[in-house]
């Protein structure tokens, strides 16, 4: 059955894999599934056809055959628990990877997201000079407690898994912040997780899809 996935037809990145759609392609290539993509414009995201897909008129979306659905989470939780390779077999490591799943995104993604529209969409305010700092701190709180956790392990519960899949993700957007190098080991487990032959071909898919003439 051919699956869909909804991308950005031009990604405001141009690329840089930082749209939410790497992470549903990483998680197809890491299970070895072929995908198709639609490209969507912003215009063409608050349209119906599109709003019957995605409630809030965003990307990703995930078609398969009757089944459609929003949310990178469950996308890529949907797609770990049918294919091998991104949960792991026994119950409660099974448990505890989805576990991470939502800790990256309902734990350490908000203070990442809150750092992107500061400094994105509030950097002409005139209080932003003052809150910049105070949502920095925010971020490094949650990054200094990830990282003790991590510590020098490869990934965070055994092998790898659609925990780590979720985190890297949500991690790599801090690059360009400087915030991720603070941290040794975070650093380096994104680099892992970039590394992984799936997420550069994830990356090199949309790569392409951005750059095309
Ligand atoms: N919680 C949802 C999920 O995880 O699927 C969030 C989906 C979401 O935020 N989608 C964004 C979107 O469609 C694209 S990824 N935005 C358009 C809109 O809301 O109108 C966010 C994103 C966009 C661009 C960059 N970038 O260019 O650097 C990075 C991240």
């Amino acid at each position: 059955m051919t699956i869909t996935i909804s991308v950005f037809d031009r990604s405001p990145d141009g690329g840089k894999g930082l749209a939410r759609d790497t992470r549903v392609r990483w998680a197809m290539e890491e299970v070895g599934q072929p995908y198709e993509v639609r490209g969507v414009s912003f215009a063409a995201m608050k349209e119906p056809a599109h709003l019957s897909r995605h409630p809030f008129g965003q990307i990703p979306t995930y078609e398969e055959g009757d089944l459609v659905l929003f949310e990178t989470g469950a996308i890529v939780l949907h797609i770990a628990q049918n294919h091998a390779g991104l949960l792991p077999k026994e119950a409660d490591a099974r448990a505890r990877a989805v576990m991470w799943m939502f800790a990256a995104t309902n734990t350490v993604e908000p203070p990442i997201l809150e750092l992107a529209n500061a400094v994105l969409l509030e950097r002409d305010k005139p209080w932003n000079a003052e809150r910049l700092p105070l949502v920095k701190d925010r971020v490094r709180d949650r990054l200094r407690q990830l990282s003790a956790r991590l510590g020098d392990v490869e990934w965070l519960d055994g092998a790898f898994s659609a925990g780590d899949l979720m985190m890297v993700s949500v991690l790599l957007r801090l690059r360009a912040s400087g915030l991720l190098d603070e941290f040794e080991n975070l650093a380096a487990y994104v680099a892992r997780g970039e590394a992984r032959p799936a997420y550069q071909r994830a990356f090199a898919a949309q790569l392409a899809l951005n750059t095309r003439m």
